[in-house]
């Protein structure tokens, strides 16, 4: 638990948006500084939404001092020190870009935007930003997963050399019954893509960050297996009424692509990526593994708490992945929970995620992933998609 002495200077949150990530991210907000010893104490002032019940609802049961559903007198109030976006794509750019302007912290749910034009504006903005002290991070919260982050540091140490294959697969199933509703999340307008941007997006992401290499090319295939959900009758989400009227799905519903990495513990290695909501049977189940010249590791985000090791160089005989329970103080972040064997869930990435972005403000140092790592992200995500619309030629990344 945080060491607290005098009390901290306070820190004043937006949040803009209130669904599923809304309220991960109260409950990071919430529960941070309990945890965490922060140079700041954040607090969570105000929340907006576009609707006035369901914000003030949202207010009431998430636990922020106030509702508001003008987000440009928010981003623009000098009481706010830090907005953190968590509404559909499309309004990424824009609440973004007017918050680092006014001088607010931003904190910007994955993936950074639904365009690479809207990314570059957005990095931009957070440049020069920066220059006056402002910080900027994407929420790639699964970076904060301790196995990952272990797993990141081992590969770095060199202890499974260099990697030469990777195997990235981010796999849920909500959108196998083919009668599930239309949610924004299937309107290229409001998502920018489909499975590849939400959750290809995290895979490319965890490999660079694991490994320290680049994607340099591409290839990929896109496919949309349904094209038409029934509409709801009222809302958005999974939660309204199913009404008659259809919509139709612009975004891809699974993604598939090769890639070549450069760079890093992975230079010249080859990995397949691939995301789709169609894959019956798993819920969410992003597995990353990594063959080395040494060993290799294997990690499961079903059991968030493990990674699995292989070392090489061990005898013939004895050989073999190790489950290592990544609950030790000694693994990045758990000396702040309980004690050893005692797991943590999803959740706690975010809380992991704002303890280091509030330590970072307090610290006047850059918190990562910047604006321009999503950026990066944002132009894989595209060369896929230009990739599977000419044919599944590679592609290079700019
Ligand atoms: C989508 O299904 C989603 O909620 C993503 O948007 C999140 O980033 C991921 O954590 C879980 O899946």
């Amino acid at each position: 638990m945080a060491q607290r002495g005098r009390e901290p200077e306070r820190l004043r949150v937006a949040m803009v948006g209130h669904g599923f990530m809304g309220a991960a991210h109260s409950q990071a907000w919430r529960t941070v500084a309990r945890f965490f010893p922060l140079g700041l104490e954040p607090e969570m002032s105000v929340i907006v939404g576009r609707d006035p019940d369901r914000t003030e609802a949202a207010r009431e049961h998430l636990g922020w001092e106030r509702a508001s559903t003008d987000w440009r007198a928010v981003v623009a109030d000098p009481e706010i020190d830090v907005v953190d976006v968590c509404s559909p794509g499309a309004s990424h750019v824009e609440v973004a870009i007017a918050a680092l302007r006014a001088g607010k912290h931003v904190l910007c749910e994955k993936p950074l935007a639904n365009s690479v034009a809207d990314a570059e504006a957005m990095t931009a903005a957070a440049a020069s930003a920066a220059e006056h002290g402002v910080r900027s991070m994407v929420g790639f919260s699964y970076r904060r997963v301790p196995a990952i982050a272990f797993a990141r540091r081992l590969v770095q140490d060199g202890r499974i050399g260099t990697v030469r294959q990777v195997r990235a697969l981010y796999l849920q199933d909500w959108l196998a019954d083919e009668d599930g509703p239309m949610t924004w999340r299937l309107d290229k307008e409001q998502a920018g893509s489909g499975s590849l941007g939400d959750i290809g997006a995290h895979a490319i992401d965890l490999v660079e960050h694991i490994t320290g290499a680049t994607l340099t090319s591409v290839s990929g295939t896109l496919e949309t297996f349904v094209r038409e959900r029934p509409l709801l009758a009222e809302g958005v989400g999974l939660s309204g009424t199913a009404s008659t009227e259809r919509g139709t799905v612009t975004v891809d519903d699974a993604a598939w692509f090769l890639g070549r990495l450069a760079g890093g513990a992975a230079d010249g290695a080859v990995g397949s990526f691939e995301a789709t909501r169609y894959a019956t049977g798993r819920k969410n189940g992003l597995t990353i593994e990594l063959s080395g010249t040494s060993g290799a590791i294997r990690f499961d985000l079903e059991s968030m708490n493990e990674l699995q090791v292989y070392d090489a160089s061990a005898a013939a005989g004895e050989q073999g992945f190790t489950r290592v329970l990544v609950t030790e103080p000694e693994h990045p972040y758990m000396a702040a929970w309980w004690p050893t064997g005692h797991l943590i869930g999803y959740e706690h990435t975010f809380t992991h995620e704002v303890a280091d972005l509030v330590t970072a403000i307090a610290e006047g140092t850059e918190p990562r992933p910047s604006f321009a790592e999503g950026l990066h992200v944002q132009r894989v995500l595209d060369a896929v998609e230009r990739s599977a619309a000419d044919g599944s030629s590679w592609t290079a990344i700019p």
